[in-house]
């Protein structure tokens, strides 16, 4: 019929089959064949029954999202359900894969839904800062019940089929040959005769409805989203279709849609969408990947113990090394206890805790790395320490093992050169705690072969994290970005500012936290011991650290943590500290807003983000975009960093940096010529992109 769908016929049940790779989204190039084909269908006497499926990996995974923000070609997914769904004859959708978004929309237009084993059904589209926008607010509800709606629309987190057939989502799930099952199940169904009620007609469970539990769920979720407004949008679209009629329920779930689409939060998470697939692509498709089967960890403190559990998450058996059997003891007892708690939250069963933990192996000895494919070394963060047991590690290790450090800011060129196989030393930079944090920064060094880049790029896929492959320098992406933003902060508040009121300037802007409670979080006495490695000094964490205040470990930082709390409370004391420096250094105090308290920090990001992309340190502006909002807890509707100054303007951005510049001559704010080039092109591609 098309190039993208096929229809057959198994005697009276037809099968219409979409084949539109690699995800078989809903392009208009599908959604045109699609609605001839259910037309003809309806109108054929001979078929009994229709079975929609899908070739290739899987179902629909949903519209095609590089259709959106263009003008939408007709028809649309919501006229082609509504044809669907109108058809007497019983219509069945065989789900394999992931039937998400769209693809689950159009599964609810048909009366039933048969399952594979191994599929996943969801409606995720609130990831991408909108809510499902073809009638899937107002359909799910009437199968699974409208508090089970909003926690899947609310979440977009997938389900499993037999979760899906257990909540009424799906009639049937079968292992083996789905099409086979499918038109069986069809043609049983049409055996039986009708009439066979859409789901749109199904009211029964709305009646259940407790709007009150409902309404505080959905006050939850407004309140977790963080100014997010997709959340909120899904949570009315659901009630809607609890509280009015479907049509207008369904009317009412097109407007939010149409608003969302158009709006910033939606382009800004479409945005980090495509820019997490394009950080794993790397020039040289044809490499060919090394076998990575087992993996060493170097270090079994907080970071190692974390990289450990990464991995052994992610199926692979680990050797742990550590320096002494007691620091051994203590870094398997970490890991242990972390997994009971997954336990005792229920995320993780008990029989999974054993496998997990059957996964490592305990050694004091480098001789037993000499099976590893890949070792990381994830020891005190110190050049003598790390070239010692690189120095070892060349030694004991087999060829071709990918040997990585976890370095944050050390040079991983002089790391490597004390080897003697530079090709096969990276960086694998993981943030804290390992095992939770997505983003994972693969540092290409000088030297590093191609296959092994490549095949750290697969392996973190293969262990769930986000990967970008970054240059070397002196905190690489991440934490080189955040000095220049840390250096501001300290600086606002001896301008006078407080601690407080710059996180809350912070937070009100998305942030999980703002730069002084996260400080305290990860421990002040770390920046202090790197700026003292450095020659640096930064006057009011230098002397909080000085007086033993770590941050949350010690229950005193810029806040206090009152007994084991780590709800951060303002101290007067601190406060007095500061204003006591800014006399000292002779800085006139004066209020100072929320928005200034932006500028000043985020801008100087941006623009160090800018010197980054020049020195091609990193590939792609997005690549920093994908760095800051899974590492650092940038705000996803706002995209990143580098997407954010789109937003904000980059010509206001130079002005303001260059008035700072002026007052100041501090080089944070001198603006880089890509920044200004952005400016007025509107684009931060480089001369040559890529590599
Ligand atoms: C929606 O449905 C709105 C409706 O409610 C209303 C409409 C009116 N469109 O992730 P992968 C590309 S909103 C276009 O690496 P995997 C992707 O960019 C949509 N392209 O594979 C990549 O391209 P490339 C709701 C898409 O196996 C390639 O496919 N649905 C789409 O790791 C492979 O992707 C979603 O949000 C798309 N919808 O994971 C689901 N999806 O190779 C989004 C993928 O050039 N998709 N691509 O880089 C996913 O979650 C994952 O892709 C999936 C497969 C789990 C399906």
């Amino acid at each position: 019929m098309s190039d993208f769908l096929k229809l057959s016929r198994d005697g009276d049940v037809a099968i219409v089959t979409i084949d539109n790779p690699p995800v078989n989204a809903l392009s208009f190039h599908v959604r045109a064949p699609l609605m001839q084909a259910l037309g003809a269908l309806r109108d054929d006497a001979s078929v009994a029954a229709i079975v929609i499926a899908c070739a290739g990996r899987t179902f629909v995974a949903g519209a095609d999202i590089t259709e959106f923000g263009k003008p939408m070609q007709q028809p649309e997914l919501r006229a082609i359900v509504a044809v669907l769904e109108a058809i007497a004859k019983p219509t069945v959708a065989a789900i394999h894969g992931t039937a998400l978004g769209g693809g689950l929309e159009l599964a609810l237009g048909c009366h039933f839904r048969v399952a594979d084993v191994g599929a996943k059904l969801g409606l995720p589209e609130v990831k991408l800062g909108l809510l499902p926008g073809g009638g899937g607010t107002a359909r799910l509800p009437r199968l699974v019940g409208a508090l089970k709606a909003l926690r899947m629309i609310g979440s977009g987190t997938p389900i499993g089929a037999d979760e899906a057939h257990a909540v009424g989502l799906v009639d049937a799930v079968f292992a083996g040959d789905l099409a086979t099952h499918a038109v069986n199940f069809a043609r049983e169904i049409a055996r039986k005769g009708g009439p066979f009620t859409p789901v749109r007609d199904r009211n029964d469970l709305l009646g259940e409805t407790e709007l009150a539990a409902f309404d505080a769920e959905a006050a939850d979720l407004a309140r977790k989203a963080r100014g997010l407004e997709a959340p909120v949008a899904c949570a009315q679209a659901v009630r809607n279709a609890v509280t009015l009629p479907f049509d207008q329920a369904l009317a009412a779930e097109r407007a939010l849609f149409v608003k969302l689409v158009a709006s910033n939060q939606s382009r800004a998470q479409r945005h980090l969408f495509f820019a997490e697939r394009e950080a794993a692509k790397l020039p040289g498709k044809d490499v060919i990947k090394r076998r990575i089967a087992s993996v060493g960890v170097i270090g079994a403190g907080t970071m190692g113990g974390g990289i450990a559990m990464a991995f052994a998450n992610g199926g692979f058996p680990v050797i742990l090394l550590e320096t002494s059997q007691e620091a051994l003891r203590r870094g398997l007892a970490t890991i242990e206890k972390n997994y009971a708690v997954s336990v005792t939250r229920g995320s993780l069963s008990e029989d999974a805790k054993r496998q997990r933990l059957a996964q490592f192996k305990g050694s004091t000895d480098y001789a037993d790395l000499a099976d590893c494919d890949l070792i990381v070394e994830a020891a005190f963060e110190d050049m003598a320490v790390k070239k010692e047991i690189f120095g070892k590690l060349d030694a004991v290790a087999k060829p071709g093992a990918i040997l990585a450090t976890n370095t944050s800011y050390l040079d991983i060129d002089e790391i490597a050169a004390s080897t003697s196989r530079s090709r096969d030393v990276l960086g694998l930079h993981f943030f804290s705690p390992a095992n939770v944090m997505k983003l994972l920064e693969i540092v290409r060094a000088e030297k590093t072969a191609p296959d092994a880049l490549v095949t750290s790029v697969d392996l973190a896929r293969r262990i769930g994290k986000v990967a970008v492959v970054v240059g070397v320098c002196h905190g690489f992406v991440g934490n080189r970005m955040l000095a220049a933003r840390g250096a501001e902060s300290e600086a606002l508040l001896l301008e006078g500012a407080t601690p407080s009121q710059v996180d809350k300037a912070f937070t009100d802007f998305g942030w999980p936290m703002g730069p002084f409670q996260m400080g305290d979080l990860a421990g002040l006495d770390i920046g202090w011991r790197n700026r003292k490695a450095r020659g640096l000094t930064a006057a009011i964490a230098d002397t909080l650290c000085e007086q033993g205040r770590f941050g949350q470990k010690t229950g005193r930082g810029f806040y206090l943590y009152e007994n084991g709390s780590r709800t951060p409370v303002p101290d007067p004391e601190v406060e007095a500290l500061i204003r006591a420096k800014a006399v000292e250094k002779g800085v006139a105090q004066r209020a100072i807003g929320a928005e200034e308290i932006i500028e000043r920090t985020l801008y100087p990001l941006v623009n160090e983000g800018a010197k980054i992309l020049e020195e091609k340190i990193a590939a792609r502006a997005s690549d920093i975009d994908v760095v800051w909002v899974n590492g650092y807890g940038f705000p996803v509707g706002k995209g990143g960093p580098m997407f954010w100054a789109g937003l904000e303007g980059a010509a206001r951005i130079v002005e303001r940096l260059e008035h700072w510049y002026r007052q100041t001559g501090k080089d944070v704010f001198k603006p880089a010529p890509l920044l200004r080039r952005m400016a007025e092109t509107g684009s931060w591609e480089t001369d040559a992109t890529g590599g």
